[in-house]
């Protein structure tokens, strides 16, 4: 009987006909109408196996990969079918997010170490995510990175089901995206980085290029303007949002809670208005993630007030508005707000209250419990970068051990919109450590995202381990969260 392949995540609905398998055959084409599927799956059927395939439009054939329309069950766009055998590769969806999500299995499935003949043992599977988001966070303001470096980020998430990019784009240390209405903001505000290195940010063109990679990668942007604190760099450039007797200067080191925009004016509302309007703009996702984290220099009512305004401004200009779980303090967000719970997992009442709040408010949760899936903790307690305030250590393990519909009580499973990894970049300087630091931990919140039934955890570490290979052909070091990720034979 052939070995079932690893997959991560793993699909909800895998099972082996015990027919003839598919051996690639000289003849083996890829065929899709749409022009992205056929060039995505042509690039994974590479990675996977060396071989180039001749791509077509129609007409799929008995040695074929075919992407076909087609009922796939279920509700959610990414739902999809897979059918393996003599007589080629089936993958039905009823739409684009389908196959996309159908080309991220078949480049796992087709992986085949060099020099051996690519088989793949006959299977169905149904697959379909669990929850509708499943995102990763790159804190973009702390270190400047440039947009390459993105755009790989957006590829290797992707290749593991995540659909959610979000970029923290502000914080004390850098604004980092142009807003040409208030060009301080990347003149002056986006001229240092931790470390007092030269910072940065993205012009409204690389913007675009990021959003638009995403959506051809199936990656939605959630781009987070952080506010009310977190905006020392929005003041150096335009010292007059700042509260009376705030002196605004650039800061390159990594304290938090000390800055806020001057909540009472009119010209502070005018000021998030107009980067809102812009950014909402330029975005083709719905979200618009307004931060509301450690305004620690506000009053409470001041913040709450400041909330309940800034909600509404992402509302107006069409968005739905995300915010960190502080943000359930206010009792009058805008309709629909979404809460990001950072708080621990032993569900502590200070960070729990506001975290249910968005509920009780009609709105959803995204779960990302800082000591388990934020990833800029250390992966290991000797690890020389990443930090320890949440846990000593994030272990490919402790990420994986958890449950996104329990770790608040009270809330009920349909309130959970999706769970994210962010990785905060105090210490994390290089593309190889952002590397080192997602991966693979981040293989884990994949699988506690998407898959319906996760794997026991014996189950996903083989799963996990058999990846090594996959990270070497994407160019992927993994960090020592995943000790033993050998380059191992993909199927055991
Ligand atoms: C808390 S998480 C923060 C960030 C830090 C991070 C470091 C959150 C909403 N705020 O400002 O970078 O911890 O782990």
């Amino acid at each position: 009987m052939a070995a079932v392949p690893h997959l991560i995540p793993a699909p909800a609905h895998l099972e082996l006909t015990g027919a003839a398998p598919f051996r690639l055959s000289s003849d083996a084409r890829i065929v899709a109408s749409d022009q992205d599927i056929r060039e995505l799956a042509f690039a994974a059927v590479r990675v996977a196996t060396g071989r180039e395939l001749p791509v077509v439009g129609s007409e799929p054939g008995p040695c074929d990969i075919a992407f076909v329309p087609g009922e796939a069950g279920g509700e959610s766009p990414e739902g999809h079918r897979i059918e393996v055998g003599d007589g080629g590769i089936r993958v039905m969806a009823g739409d684009r997010a389908g196959h996309l999500a159908a080309v991220q299995t078949l480049r796992q499935l087709l992986l085949t170490p060099e020099g051996e003949e690519v088989e793949v043992p006959a299977l169905r599977i149904e697959d379909a995510p669990r929850y509708a988001y499943r995102g990763a966070m790159l804190d973009v303001a702390r270190h400047f990175f440039p947009v390459d470096v993105v755009l790989r980020l957006i590829e290797h998430i992707s290749a593991f089901k995540l659909n959610h990019l979000h970029l923290h784009l502000t914080d004390d240390q850098g604004w980092r995206l142009e807003i040409p209405e208030y060009p301080e903001l990347t003149e002056a505000g986006a001229a240092t980085q931790v470390g007092g290195g030269e910072g940065g940010h993205y012009t409204v063109d690389d913007y675009r290029r990021i959003v638009a990679h995403g959506e051809r990668h199936g990656v939605t942007v959630v781009p987070e303007f952080d506010m009310p604190g977190h905006t020392n760099a929005a003041l150096v450039a335009y010292p007059a949002l700042s509260p009376a007797g705030y002196d605004p200067r650039p800061y390159t080191e990594t304290e938090v809670g000390f800055s806020t925009l001057d909540i009472g004016p009119e010209s502070t509302y005018e000021f998030i208005d107009t980067v809102i309007g812009r950014i909402a703009a330029e975005t083709p996702g719905p979200f618009v993630h307004i931060g509301g984290d450690e305004a620690r220099s506000a009053a409470d009512a001041d913040f709450t007030a400041f909330m309940a305004r800034a909600t509404r401004i992402v509302r107006e200009h069409g968005k739905t508005p995300v915010a960190w779980h502080e943000t359930g303090k206010c009792r009058d967000l805008a309709e629909g707000t979404i809460g990001q719970y950072w708080g621990y997992s032993w569900e502590p009442e200070e960070d729990a209250a506001p975290g249910r709040s968005f509920v009780e408010q009609g709105g959803r949760l995204i779960m990302s419990p800082s000591d388990l899936v934020y990833l800029d903790i250390k992966p290991t307690r000797d690890y020389p970068i990443g930090l320890t305030w949440s846990a000593p250590r994030i272990s490919l393990e402790q990420a994986y051990r958890w449950d996104p519909a329990t770790v608040l009580s009270g809330v009920p499973a349909g309130a959970i919109l999706g769970v994210e990894a962010p990785l905060w970049t105090e210490t994390v300087q290089t593309e190889g450590e952002i590397d080192a630091m997602f991966f693979p931990r981040l293989l884990a919140v994949a699988e506690r995202g998407w898959a319906v039934e996760p794997a026991e955890w014996p189950q996903f570490e083989a799963a996990a381990q058999a990846q090594g290979d996959l990270f070497t052909r994407l160019g992927v070091s993994p960090g020592p969260a995943g000790k033993g990720l050998a380059r191992k034979k993909w199927r055991s």
